[in-house]
C-alpha cells in the first residue's frame, strides 16, 4: 500500500486560510473527489477534495490551523488514482470560490487534486462566495457542506442564526431552525410573506409598489387593527391557495319575506327579530344535507365529510370582519337561530366573542343584504370548501310564462373550491337553495 500525501492545492490568491471543518478522520475510507476539509479565508470558504481513494492514515491538520498552498492536509494509505492526477484538473471544489480565484491544476501525483465532477459542482458552483461583513445580500457565514445540507432541506440559510465561531452557521443550527419551523415555533420569511404584501416576491411576482403618498397630498398613517391583521392573513392565504369559482343565481323570496314579516309581527312581544339570514341558514342546512361535499374539507388526498351542521356567518364589526358560528343549526328552529345570531352579532360588535364562538364551521354565509349590492365573490373560509354570499333583495319583473310579475328576488353568490366541487354541483346547489327559499316546505322533505 502506497502512502499518499494530500496537500493544499493552488487556491489562487488565498493565504492563511483557516481550517473550519474536518470532514474525515483516521480510519475513514475516502473516495476520489470526496471532500476532506473545509477552509475559509476572509472572502470565501471552500472544500478541499481528495485526489485519491484510500484510507485516512493520519490527519495533519486540526481546526483553526492556517493553511497555504502546498501544506500537508493528510496522509492516505492506498493506490494513487492516475486519472485523478490528470494535470488539467481544477484543484478544489469551487463551492465558494470567487471567480477571480479560479483554481489551478495540482503539481504532482502526491498533491494533485481531482477534476471535480460537473454534477458535483453544479449545485454549489452557482453560489457566490461567502463574504463576511459584506453588505446585505451577501451569503450567510456557513461552510459548503452546511450550505448543501440546508439546500437539501430547503432551509433559507440567511434566516438561520449561527452559533459557531464568528456567528458561523453550523449543521446543528440548520437542524434547530428546521425543528422550529416544523413545530410552528418559527416561520420562514417566505411563509410569513404570504400573509402580507411581500408575498408576491415568494410567488415570483413584482414587488409591491412603494409610493411616497405624501408627495401627492397630506396623508395619515394608522396601524392595522388586530382583527384586520389576522383576517387579512387568512383571507390572503385562502384567496391564493384555493381555486375559487363563483356561481350567481337569484331566489324568489316573495312568499318567504311575507311570512317573515308576518312572524315578526306575531312575535313582536318576544323581542326576537327574525331576519332573512336565519332562513338562509336553515335553507343551507337542507342543501348541505343534499350535497354533502359542500360540508366537507380537504385533508391531503382525503375528503372529510362532516356529519354536523355548524354554519358560520360573517359579521361586520367596527374592528373588522369576524365569523361567529351557529352550532348544530339542523337541530335548531328559526326563532332560536335568530336569537343566537343577534346575540353573537352583538358580542362580535363588542369584541366579546371567544375563540370557541368562531370555530367549527362547515359552511359560511356572508350576507350584505342589510347594506346593498347585487352580487359579489366571497372568499372561502378554509378549510371549508364553499361560502354563500347574499345581497339585497329587490322587487323585479319576472316572466311567469304569460306576463311579468313583481317578485322579490334575492341575489345569491356561491363561491366553491374547484378541487372538491364541480360547476354542475354548484349550479345544482344554488338551484336547490332557490327552490327551498321559494317554498320553504321543501325543508321538510
Ligand atoms: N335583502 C334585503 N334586506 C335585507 C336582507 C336582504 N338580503 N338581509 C337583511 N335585510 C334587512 C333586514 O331585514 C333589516 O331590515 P329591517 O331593519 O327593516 O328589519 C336590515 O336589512 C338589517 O339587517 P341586519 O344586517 O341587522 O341583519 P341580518 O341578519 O341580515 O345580518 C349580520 C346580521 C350580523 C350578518 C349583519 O349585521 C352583518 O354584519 N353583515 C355584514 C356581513 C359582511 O360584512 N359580509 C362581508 C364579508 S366579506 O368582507
Amino acid at each position: 500500500m502506497a502512502l499518499i500525501e494530500v496537500k493544499v492545492p493552488d487556491i489562487g490568491d488565498f493565504k492563511d486560510v483557516a481550517v473550519i471543518e474536518l470532514l474525515v478522520k483516521p480510519g475513514d475510507t475516502v473516495k476520489v473527489e470526496q471532500s476532506l476539509i473545509t477552509v475559509e479565508s476572509d472572502k470565501a470558504s471552500m472544500e478541499i477534495p481528495s485526489a485519491s481513494a484510500g484510507v485516512v492514515k493520519e490527519l495533519k491538520v486540526k481546526l483553526g490551523d492556517k493553511l497555504n498552498i502546498g501544506d500537508l492536509v493528510l496522509v492516505l494509505e492506498g493506490a494513487v488514482d492516475p486519472a485523478a492526477a490528470a494535470p488539467s484538473a481544477p484543484a478544489v471544489a469551487p463551492a465558494a470560490m470567487p471567480a477571480a480565484a479560479s483554481p489551478q491544476p495540482g503539481t504532482s501525483a502526491a498533491v494533485a487534486m481531482p477534476a471535480p465532477a460537473p454534477e458535483r459542482l453544479a449545485p454549489t458552483a452557482s453560489l457566490p462566495p461567502h463574504q463576511p461583513g459584506a453588505p446585505s445580500g451577501a451569503l450567510p457565514h456557513a461552510s459548503p457542506s452546511v450550505r448543501k445540507f440546508a439546500r437539501e432541506l430547503g432551509v433559507p440559510l440567511d434566516e438561520v442564526k449561527g452559533t459557531g465561531p464568528k456567528s458561523r452557521i453550523t449543521q446543528e443550527d440548520v437542524q434547530a431552525f428546521t425543528k422550529a419551523v416544523m413545530s410552528g415555533e418559527a416561520s420562514t420569511k417566505a411563509a410569513s410573506a404570504k400573509g402580507g404584501v411581500g408575498g408576491g416576491e415568494a410567488l415570483g411576482l413584482l414587488p409591491w409598489p412603494k409610493v411616497d403618498f405624501a408627495k401627492f397630498g397630506p396623508v395619515e398613517r394608522k396601524d392595522l387593527g388586530r382583527i384586520k391583521k389576522i383576517s387579512g392573513a387568512n383571507l390572503h392565504r385562502n384567496w391564493v391557495m384555493i381555486p375559487h369559482v363563483t356561481n350567481h343565481d337569484d331566489a324568489d323570496i316573495t312568499e318567504l319575506e311575507a311570512f317573515r314579516v308576518q312572524m315578526n309581527k306575531e312575535n313582536e312581544k318576544s323581542g326576537i327579530k327574525i331576519t332573512m339570514l336565519a332562513f338562509l341558514i336553515k335553507a343551507c342546512v337542507a342543501a348541505l344535507k343534499k350535497f354533502p361535499e359542500f360540508n366537507s374539507s380537504l385533508d391531503g388526498e382525503q375528503l372529510v365529510f362532516k356529519q354536523y351542521f355548524h354554519i358560520g356567518f360573517a359579521a361586520d364589526t367596527p374592528n373588522g370582519l369576524v365569523v361567529p358560528v351557529i352550532k348544530d343549526a339542523d337541530k335548531k328552529g328559526i326563532l332560536q337561530i335568530s336569537q343566537e345570531m343577534s346575540e353573537m352579532a352583538r358580542k362580535a360588535r363588542e369584541g366579546k366573542l371567544g375563540p370557541a364562538d368562531m370555530q367549527g364551521a362547515g359552511f359560511t354565509i356572508s350576507s350584505l343584504g342589510g347594506i346593498g349590492g347585487r352580487y359579489f365573490t366571497p372568499i372561502i373560509n378554509a378549510p371549508e370548501v364553499a361560502i354563500l354570499g347574499v345581497c339585497k333583495s329587490q322587487t323585479e319583473p319576472v316572466w311567469d310564462g304569460k306576463q311579468f310579475q313583481p317578485r322579490l328576488m334575492l341575489p345569491l353568490s356561491l363561491s366553491w373550491d374547484h378541487r372538491v366541487i364541480d360547476g354542475a354541483s354548484a349550479a345544482r346547489f344554488n338551484a336547490f337553495l332557490g327552490q327551498v327559499l321559494a317554498d320553504f316546505r321543501r325543508v321538510l322533505l
